[in-house]
């Protein structure tokens, strides 16, 4: 009974082909550039409905926290600013990443070192690189200021975090 239902979530959640792959890892990467950000972030998960670690590199920002989103889109044609708003497949509000309300992109901030560089490792539970969540495809973008995570009282708190500009930006890409 347990392993029926187990096997049916499984399937609920995986495309055949990545059941087929079961155990494959994936993995994704970007190439962040700006105008002064530079750097790049790596994406990997270990099956279908895994959690996706996460590893970024920076240079080139000030100390501090820094909004840091997947945007819908992919499209550097106007820099970061054509693509789009936060991945919002599930058409949420603006959150934080341990937030059951949150946008899939929401990957919260990202937080530079006195010489403006990050080097750091996270995880997130919602983002995918296969499925209705995927980010391949879409852009990644880090911002000036820091994300409120949607607790902030200004009117964009609930749809961007109040993160202010695009600093530099990068399309995620498969690996
Ligand atoms: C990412 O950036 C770091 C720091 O500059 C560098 O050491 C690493 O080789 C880069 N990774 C890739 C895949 O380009
Ligand atoms: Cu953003
Ligand atoms: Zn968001």
């Amino acid at each position: 009974m347990h392993l029926h239902y187990a096997l049916i979530v499984t399937l609920a959640l995986c495309t055949v082909s990545a059941l087929a792959e079961k155990s494959a890892t994936m993995e994704a990467i970007a190439y962040v550039e700006g105008p002064v950000v530079k750097g790049n972030v790596t994406f990997i998960q270990n099956g279908c409905s895994e959690n996706v670690h996460v590893h970024v590199y920076l240079t080139g920002l000030t100390p501090g926290k820094h909004g840091f989103h997947v945007h819908e889109k992919g499209d550097l044609t106007n820099g970061c600013a054509s693509t789009g708003g936060h991945f919002n497949p599930d058409k949420m509000d603006h959150g934080a990443p341990g937030d059951e309300v949150r946008h899939v992109g929401d990957l919260g901030n990202i937080e530079a070192d006195a010489n403006g560089v990050v080097d750091t490792t996270f995880t997130d539970h919602l983002i995918s690189l296969t499925g209705k969540r995927t980010i391949v495809g879409r852009g990644l973008v880090v911002h000036e200021l820091t994300d409120d995570l949607g607790k902030g009282s200004h009117p964009d708190s609930k749809k961007t975090g109040n993160a202010g500009g695009r600093l530099a930006c990068g399309v995620i890409g498969v690996k």
